[in-house]
């Protein structure tokens, strides 16, 4: 039994993009329906460009499904780039401020940017989002909930309280093309977005993920890189243009005393058979973690995205083969995809949680997980009555 994880591979105008997931435990019945789902999600969103007019992307099942369900193999999916010119695409010698241009062209030794860039390119978030919701199949299994969705963008910003359940977060957001839960903030974001591509400019903001249904006990404080909310930030961190991400509070523990950071604990006998198993928090501070384990609150990480890198009146930059200052290249492009950005978030998030459940419920099959699963709820329900 190898440990939970996956790898992506493909260009953004290569053939494909591949996710290869290892360590998927069996028997676990493969919702590729969800995962078509959350692929088109993320080719949505306002302010998206060409790119996504043109593409449809939808998982081809390679291997390690049988009938339907997981068999313990390596779980290989591919979605077929429609826009495939890799090597008729024109060469970029005019990097864009923001981008991997300058650097990937100093690291891998060339003039042509479009060697980095193709890599680089957010179209490779196609394959995470894959995996992510790959992993869903099995987080569904244990009624284990994740949902994200768009806080800010630009200068727009939610200001009214969002609905506690995951469902009706869904629901708000599903209802405009913001993705946000508030409905009269997405529309002028909207309208922000709609701006910035007036002024061809583009614009970045702030998307939420939330996890619900999990138990307490995910993550580690044994070993640095067993930690929760550092392997959250990793995940999302890593994601094409996320600059920030924060836990609970986040940043803004910083202003406040601890009598109004930490989160004060009850015991509700009544509610001893929830996941939560009777314990309850009176605020959500921690965002759910607690010393790199879950603590049986929902998780709460945010994430801030800058503006897309490649904006139609450029920025100044310089031409790498003659040393000129030029204007940065145009490469077709999003104005913006925070909304797009909140589906990959969802989606990463998504696979760390399963990657944690998987090893602290450790088995080949979807039935060892389950009872290890029940074992300790049972066992941690039991703590403190002899
Ligand atoms: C993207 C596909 C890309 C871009 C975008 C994300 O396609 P193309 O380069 O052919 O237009 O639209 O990538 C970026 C914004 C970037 O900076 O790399 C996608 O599938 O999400």
């Amino acid at each position: 039994m190898g440990k939970l994880d996956y790898q992506t591979a493909g260009e953004s105008h290569g053939k494909a993009l591949i996710a290869l997931v290892e360590g998927f435990p069996s028997g676990v019945p493969l919702d590729v329906d969800l995962i078509n789902s959350e692929l088109r999600r993320r080719q949505g969103g306002y302010g998206r460009g060409g790119r996504m007019k043109i593409e449809q992307d939808t998982v081809d099942i390679l291997s390690g499904v049988r009938r339907g369900s997981t068999i313990g193999s390596p779980i290989a999916m591919e979605i077929t780039n429609r826009d495939h010119r890799i090597d008729d695409a024109p060469a970029v010698h005019r990097p864009r401020p923001g981008h991997a241009d300058l650097s990937g062209s100093m690291k891998w030794l060339t003039t042509d940017c479009r060697e980095t860039l193709e890599r680089a390119s957010a179209r490779e978030t196609a394959a995470r989002v894959a995996a992510g919701a790959l992993a869903r199949s099995l987080l569904n299994q244990f009624d284990i909930d994740v949902v994200g969705y768009v806080l800010r963008i630009h200068n727009v910003v939610v200001n009214s309280p969002l609905p506690s359940s995951p469902d009706a977060i869904r629901l708000a957001r599903d209802g405009n093309e913001a993705y946000c839960p508030d409905l009269a903030a997405g529309q002028i974001m909207i309208e922000a977005i709609r701006q910035a591509k007036m002024d061809k400019d583009t614009v970045g903001g702030i998307i939420e993920v939330q996890v619900h249904g999990h138990p307490p006990g995910l993550g580690s404080c044994m070993r640095w890189q067993d930690k929760l909310d550092g392997r959250l930030m990793q995940a999302l961190g890593s994601v094409q243009a996320i600059k920030g991400v924060e836990i609970g509070l986040g940043f803004a523990v910083a202003d406040r005393p601890g009598s109004e950071v930490h989160d004060e604990i009850d015991f509700d006998a009544a509610r001893r058979d929830t996941v939560s198993l009777g314990f309850q928090r009176r605020s959500n501070n921690a965002g759910g973690i607690e010393g790199g384990m879950s603590n049986g609150e929902p998780i709460v990480v945010r994430a801030a995205m800058k503006p897309i890198s490649t904006l139609l009146r450029g920025l100044d930059s310089v031409n790498l083969v003659t040393k000129a200052p030029e204007r940065s290249d145009y490469e077709r492009s999003d104005v913006c995809s925070v909304p797009a950005a909140s589906v990959v978030a969802e989606n990463v998030v998504a696979f760390e949680i399963a990657r944690a459940f998987v090893e602290k419920f450790a088995g080949d099959t979807l039935q060892e997980i389950r009872a290890a699963y029940d074992h300790y709820l049972e066992s941690t329900r039991s703590l403190g009555t002899a």
